[in-house]
């Protein structure tokens, strides 16, 4: 539509919008690795097929050719990217304590105390206009990239030519992810170039998301809004902009207000069918009377659910799994990050900032209560019968893949954050 000479782009490059990142030194500690992103690699300006989609591309959406190639020429393999990017080994062992001691933590609150407190107005107006409740936005941008502190310093064009064109072959949806990376990479050089904006100055996390939010080009293309209304977009630089960017997101995915994410469950050992209760996945599959029927007890408001139930297991290492009775709201919360032990964080994030709210006297205790949980309690219910294991979990599911039911991956439309789970620390760490 505006195609841009060399000339414009050269002036673009000094006009680029200030944005992304110049506080961001590292990755987020879920995706840090001990590299500096800044190593660089060899140019895609060798790349046959790189090159020749450039061509592709500039055609397809009426863009100047030679601006495209530009980019993707000087965009660079990262060798990090790759190995950032291959699945754990299976057999890692999935630790909720120890996931969750890396996002729940002082630190952390304090800095969501302070987000909430600057920008109270902002994200009650979000609950306004989108339903969603203030702590769940604060616990999603508390946990990508502690209220913008993290915002990653790959250069994201060098992320998403990494992964479009090098995507490791050994991961088993390599394929597939390989087209993901190359709509993302499409979308990055649309935005780019409707911005004027420099297409190798932005930075973000290695799979190439933005911001406070870490949105993915294709997500910002999609459901970024300009919520201080200020005429620009800006995800790094705006909280407004960011707090309705994310809110838009969980409405467009179906939040419920209201509904709580979970409720607490417990086991009922002489009629518990685990295996049935966990096939489904972190999909909310039951209603009350089949989950209790299964063996899963509900009590107090949980007992007038109206919606289906998901029952979340959430491992520890070698101790006995917690759970969760997941509602459809949860399910939403996995639309972000493809990973129950990632919503849980979430969620367990805003309550905490929730409470240091109320407790500095900034929320009445009689607040709209909490619909992120039905219960006080910061996570339930261990409910630690362990009876036998079920003989084949759904094993994996809520920790990268979305359930089969779930909609697929088309372009643009995935999870906003990177189709890939975060990885789970070590279980001694
Ligand atoms: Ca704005």
């Amino acid at each position: 539509m505006f195609p841009h000479s060399l000339l414009t782009v050269l002036v673009a490059a000094g006009l680029a919008l200030p944005a992304l990142p110049a506080m961001a030194q590292t990755v987020p500690r879920a995706r840090a690795q001990p590299e500096r992103a800044s190593q660089r690699g060899v140019p895609y300006a060798g790349n046959e097929e790189a090159m020749l989609w450039a061509d592709q591309i500039a055609q397809r959406n009426g863009l100047d050719a030679d601006w495209v190639r530009r980019a993707i020429g000087r965009a660079q393999f990262l060798p990090t990217v790759v190995r950032l990017m291959q699945p754990a080994p299976s057999g890692t062992a999935k630790n909720w304590r120890a996931y969750r001691s890396r996002f729940i933590d002082p630190v952390r609150i304090a800095a969501g105390l302070r987000f909430w407190l600057e920008n109270q107005s902002t994200l009650e107006r979000a609950q306004q206009v989108y339903g969603v409740p203030p702590q769940i936005i604060v616990g999603i941008i508390g946990v990508e990239t502690l209220y913008g502190r993290q915002m990653g310093s790959f250069r994201v064009i060098d992320a998403l030519a990494t992964l479009a064109f090098d995507f490791p072959q050994s991961h088993p949806r390599a394929a597939e992810r390989s087209a993901y990376f190359r709509g993302e990479l499409e979308q990055f050089l649309l935005l780019q170039q409707r911005r004027g904006a420099d297409p190798l100055a932005p930075l973000g996390s290695y799979a190439g998301a933005m911001g406070m939010a870490q949105f993915m080009p294709g997500s910002l293309a999609r459901w970024a809004v300009d919520f201080d209304g200020d005429g620009r977009t800006d995800l790094a630089t705006s909280a407004a902009d960011a707090i309705g960017s994310v809110a838009n997101y969980f409405k467009s995915y179906g939040w419920q207000p209201g509904m709580p994410a979970y409720y607490p469950v417990s086991f009922d050992a002489g009629r518990l069918d685990l295996e049935a209760l966990l096939a489904p996945d972190i999909l909310p599959t039951f209603s009350v009377a089949s989950f209790t029927a299964k063996g899963a007890l509900l009590q107090g408001p949980a007992l007038a659910h109206k919606g289906p139930l998901a029952l979340v297991e959430l491992q520890n290492g070698d101790d006995p799994p917690q759970y969760v009775a997941g509602t459809e709201n949860f399910y939403v919360i996995t639309r972000y990050n493809w990973s129950s032990y990632y919503a849980m964080a979430v969620i367990e994030l805003g309550q905490q900032v929730r409470q240091a709210m109320v407790a500095n006297g900034a929320l009445g205790p009689d607040a709209p209560s909490d619909p992120a949980a039905a219960a006080d309690a910061s996570v339930a219910p261990a409910a630690p019968l362990a009876p036998d294991p079920p003989a084949a979990p759904a094993a994996g599911l809520s920790d990268g893949a979305p359930p089969p039911e779930a909609t697929p991956p088309v372009q643009g439309a995935p999870a906003a954050t990177p189709p890939e789970p975060l990885p789970l620390p070590p279980p001694s760490s």
